[in-house]
């Protein structure tokens, strides 16, 4: 199979993690995809120009980290990032989602800083800086949720690709007052698989 990626994609990073705590990665190439260029030949092959992309051994083709994942966790048929039973799955789901929105509020701020300065929007700039300080204040509250910290799951998986964005936005600041989010980052950011991921910081 075939997983193309951007080195700095939260999105694709969620997969890569998946990808390695599930032991995949000998039947997964990894590669580097040329996105948000004029006529990449990036295009040809997706043509949402987006990442991850994941490409089966039967030749279809999967956008969203978060299929790619659920779909990936299957392959074995001894799925991990399952939800759990009952009226937990809920708690999860909603988890995930908030985890997710930090995410996407950190990805459009850094999309907006890759931009030429002329190009910039301060209005955008100044409404994801000040999102970033709500959604960190909420998650120093929902980081103590058990799910947040029981066995890897998609949500914690999610949360931490987008909190390590911290290393590509020098106007980041999410840890301030905020330490035992700080905390949980840093465990989570020592295991083996995302060491291996780790952002550039360009
Ligand atoms: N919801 C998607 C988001 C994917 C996404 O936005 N990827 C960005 C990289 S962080 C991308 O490929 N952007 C290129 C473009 O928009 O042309 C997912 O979870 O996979």
């Amino acid at each position: 199979m075939k997983l193309y990626i951007t080195p700095g994609s939260p999105y694709a990073r969620i997969v890569r993690v998946a990808i390695l705590e599930k032991g995949l990665e000998h039947r997964i190439e990894i590669i580097p995809a040329q996105t948000r260029v004029a006529d990449s030949p990036y295009y040809r092959i997706n043509p949402s120009g987006r990442v991850p992309y994941l490409i089966r051994d039967d030749g279809v083709a999967m956008e969203e980290s978060a299929v790619i994942c659920a779909w990936l966790d299957h392959l074995d048929g001894k799925p991990v990032f399952g939800l759990p039973a009952g009226d937990e799955a809920w708690e999860a789901r909603r988890l995930e989602s908030l985890a997710r929105s930090i995410t996407d509020g950190f990805a459009v701020w850094i999309r907006e800083l890759v931009r030429p300065p002329a190009e910039r929007s301060p209005t955008l700039l100044q409404h994801e800086a000040q999102r970033s300080r709500r959604m960190a204040a909420l998650w120093e509250t929902e980081i103590e949720h058990p799910w947040m910290n029981g066995a890897l799951n998609m949500a914690q998986i999610t949360l931490a690709c987008g909190l390590a964005l911290e290393a590509r936005n020098p106007d980041l600041h999410w840890r301030p007052d905020h330490p035992k989010l700080s905390a949980w980052f840093d465990a989570i950011n020592a295991r083996p698989s995302f060491k291996a991921t780790a952002p550039p910081s360009q």
